[in-house]
């Protein structure tokens, strides 16, 4: 049984339900103190709650909520019943008690999902005014949570209690909390199905997963509106597009995004970044972008050069791109007081540093010295900043901008960050820091993004940002920070990744090999190959830890970064194809295997083995010297990839693992396109995607997108998104092939590797006509049908 739920005397509550009236599709129940709770029935699957203590609601906003998201058709009935006041969509029940307003949220066929223990609470906040407002739920048996971001922790939060509130930690460990980004939506999965609440408060919060109290789960924030939204099932995918949907998805990235990234703190001079090139290219290791960190500037004053360093920028960047490399910047928040600096001079003469309560700037000590701090919440500010980087993309080329620092993070200041009582505009909404902390990071990383786009020139960029909050990846792209050259912070990366991903965040990855010292061989070699799995793929690493380029471990490192690396490059259509269906669906890049399969108990608590799109499962090597290694595959048939020998799902393998091969498996019927292998993005002209075809019986379905790989046609449908319905037995092998899109594509023809068969292939048909098995080595087609011998 449930332990006696204790009330405290600080603790208020509500009481009961008096009255409620309906207002544009807004339910507004009335309780017998001041107290108003209204319930949005948003869709069929969202609920979202908000309470007003002293029955008057601030004006409704909110950094997380994709604007443009449209929320598609709700049905719901009011069902208004002696104790209970109910509203039901066609997918949720959500309870309300009328003696004590607490909320259940129910299954359309009566099951619990989600009960309340003391349900919504709040405390005076004495320091601040406001309160602290709580929320507890009954933990039910069994029940497992995954989400909230960047927690570098266990898959599974269950036992664990989290903080958010974006901080700078320098070299962190396992169980380091708060990290640099805040995302409060978590999943919870019980024996009824899985749901997800998405905590939209930007103050401090907190979550306790049965750690203070083993029966419950609770959630606080430390000011502002206990305002949550409830997300249906039944399964954890169903929540995570739902909640992906909401807070909003990016554009699809240039190609070369997806491409492998060099960066260190710094290559400078140009003379050296242009060495770093040429010997990728030398040792053929397939490289799109090389950065430049904070070493370019003149003094650590953004959107200037340091001329000695790097006389001739475009020139550089110039030569760069004749070699297939796109140029990546860092620009990080603070300014540097120089009356003598126009960023500096422009950002006093309008007004656009945040103050403090009296008045005074804050000023802070970051990279440049004594530096004062944009307003990124308010408009302007943002429109000014984005006006900032004509220099950098129009002018210099630059192809993409990295927003690092932006927690705010301070030096030398205890609390490593602002004071809480700097001002923001919060887009009219003023208010102090302890609400706009945690978008701070995100706000600038919003009008970097706008102000790349604009410079442009028509081409997509690609945008990386340290710290953020829920809604950030409409922006901009992830990294984990400032990790170490560790096996635990392999593992590390690869739960992090998994983490994100969920958490909507899905174009994310670490610094390969680990920022903070230097990996061993066996480490960067262990790294590269969970690296070419995330959809950010960059080696990074602190300069003074010696050097981390893929030959500064020794021959056989480099030859198995070399082969690690052109896997990603012959997967590239393959990740882009995933990529469109985040952006299009809201999938999650990628999936821990409990999010693949939550029906099997076994995945529950399954952290290092994940899969990357619908058919690739990986199982990364996080053992020094480990020569196999444990994966546990779900139920369905699987394909080793380098041997393609079959393995049986629903059971734990014990696999080789030679340090050139991390377990990489394919599930059945899947189809994989494939590029051939290219130093950069477009060094070649494709005419031919591969299709690795893996046989099965039965049918599954595979898709391949392709657009014009830089430009923004595919908004407007210059796209093609075909679908491949694989059906196989013991005689036959069918492909069926459909599109969707009017791109005008280059590839015409498939290369079809049929991997698997149980026999030999007797007959080839091709669109009802009969071919050679020549056909096999390049082809167009709307349906292929392969006879075996029976
Ligand atoms: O105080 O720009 O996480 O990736 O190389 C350190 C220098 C500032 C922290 C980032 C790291 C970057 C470094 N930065």
């Amino acid at each position: 049984m449930k332990n006696q739920i204790v009330y405290t005397e600080k603790e208020n509550y509500p009481k009961n339900y008096v009255s409620h009236s309906v207002i544009n599709n807004i339910i507004e129940i009335e309780s017998s103190e001041d107290l108003k709770l209204r319930i949005y029935p948003l869709t069929n699957d969202i609920i979202r709650i908000r309470y007003s203590l002293d029955g008057y609601f601030d004006a409704d906003f909110s950094y997380a909520i994709d604007e443009n998201y449209n929320f598609p058709h709700v049905d719901y009935i009011i069902d208004d019943r002696g104790d209970e006041f109910i509203v039901k969509t066609t997918n949720v029940r959500c309870v309300v008690n009328k003696q004590n307003l607490k909320i259940t949220f129910k299954s359309i066929d009566g099951k619990v999902l989600c009960e309340e223990e003391k349900g919504f609470h709040w405390e005076k906040n004495e320091e601040f005014g406001g309160y602290i407002v709580q929320n507890s739920k009954v933990l039910q048996k069994g029940e497992c949570f995954y989400g909230l971001g960047d927690k570098p922790t266990d898959l599974n939060l269950h036992e664990k209690k989290f903080t958010n509130w974006g901080t700078d930690e320098y070299g962190y460990h396992k169980d380091t909390d708060p990290l640099y980004k805040s995302i409060p939506i978590y999943y919870a999965l019980n024996d009824n199905g899985a749901y997800g609440i998405f905590l939209d408060n930007t103050y401090q919060s907190h979550f306790d997963f049965g750690l203070e109290r083993e029966d419950v789960t609770s959630f606080w924030a430390q000011g502002g509106e206990m305002n949550y939204y409830f997300i249906a099932g039944p399964e954890l995918m169903d929540v995570c597009k739902r909640y992906t949907q909401l807070t909003g998805v990016p554009e699809m990235p240039p190609l070369w995004a997806l491409g492998f990234q060099q960066c260190k703190w710094s290559y400078y001079p140009d003379k050296e970044v242009l060495a770093i090139a040429s010997k990728m290219r030398d040792l053929r290791i397939p490289c799109d972008a090389i950065y430049l960190d904070i070493d370019y500037m003149d003094g650590f004053r953004c959107f200037t050069w340091d001329k000695e360093k790097f006389p001739d920028p475009k020139g550089l960047v110039d030569n760069l791109k004749e070699q297939g490399f796109q140029t990546m910047v860092i620009i990080d928040p603070g300014i540097k007081i120089d009356k003598n600096y126009s960023v500096f001079q422009e950002g006093m003469e309008k007004g656009y540093f945040c103050k403090r309560i009296d008045g005074h700037y804050v000023e802070g000590k970051v990279w440049p010295g004594e530096c004062y701090f944009p307003d990124f919440t308010r408009p302007e500010v943002r429109e000014w900043w984005a006006g900032l980087y004509k220099g950098l993309i129009e002018e210099v080329g630059v192809a993409g901008v990295w927003n690092d620092m932006n927690e705010p993070a301070l030096f030398e200041v205890e609390s490593k960050t602002f004071p809480l009582d700097v001002l923001h505009d919060y887009d009219g909404h003023q208010t102090g820091h302890r609400k706009a902390h945690n978008i701070y990071g995100m706000q600038m990383a919003r009008a970097t993004a706008e102000g790349v786009r604009q410079f442009s020139g028509g081409k997509r960029s690609l945008i990386i940002t340290r710290s953020g909050y829920s809604g950030l990846q409409r922006y901009s792209s992830v990294w984990t920070g400032d990790n170490i050259a560790t096996f635990e912070h392999l593992w590390l990366a690869d739960v992090q990744a998994q983490r994100l991903a969920i958490s909507g965040i899905s174009f994310c990855g670490s610094d390969i090999g680990g920022f903070i010292n230097q990996p061993n061989p066996e480490l960067m070699m262990r790294w590269i190959q969970l690296g070419i799995f995330h959809p950010f793929c960059r080696v990074h690493s602190s300069g003074d830890h010696g050097d981390q380029e893929p030959w500064s471990f020794g021959e056989e490192c480099l030859d198995v970064f070399r082969k690690t690396v052109e896997l990603r490059y012959q997967l590239l259509p393959y990740l882009y194809t995933t990529f469109y269906q985040y952006y299009n669906e809201g999938t999650p890049m990628i999936r821990p295997l409990v999010f693949f399969d939550q029906y099997d108990v076994q995945t529950k608590d399954r952290d290092h083995e994940f899969l990357c799109g619908d058919h690739i499962l990986v199982c990364p090597i996080v053992k020094d010297e480990a020569r196999s290694g444990k994966v546990y595959l779900p139920t369905s048939q699987w394909y080793h990839f380098w041997t393609n020998d079959l393995y049986d799902g629903g059971k734990e393998h014990n696999v080789n693992a030679p340090v050139d091969e991390m377990p990489i498996f394919i599930k059945a019927g899947g189809i994989i396109p494939r590029y051939p292998v290219q130093q950069y993005v477009g060094e070649k002209t494709i005419d031919t995607v591969t299709l690795d075809i893996y046989y099965k019986q039965g049918s599954e379905s595979s898709y391949f997108y392709d657009d014009d790989k830089n430009g923004y046609g595919y908004e407007q449908g210059e796209f093609t998104y075909t679908k491949f319905e694989l059906t196989g037995d013991q005689e036959h092998l069918s492909i069926v092939k459909t599109q969707e899109g009017n791109y005008d594509s280059e590839i015409k023809n498939f290369k079809l590797n049929l991997i698997g068969l149980p026999a030999e292939v007797s007959e080839i048909k091709v669109d009802n006509l009969i071919v050679s098995k020549d056909v096999l080595i390049s082809t167009a087609f709307e349906t292929i049908t392969i006879s075996l011998k029976g």
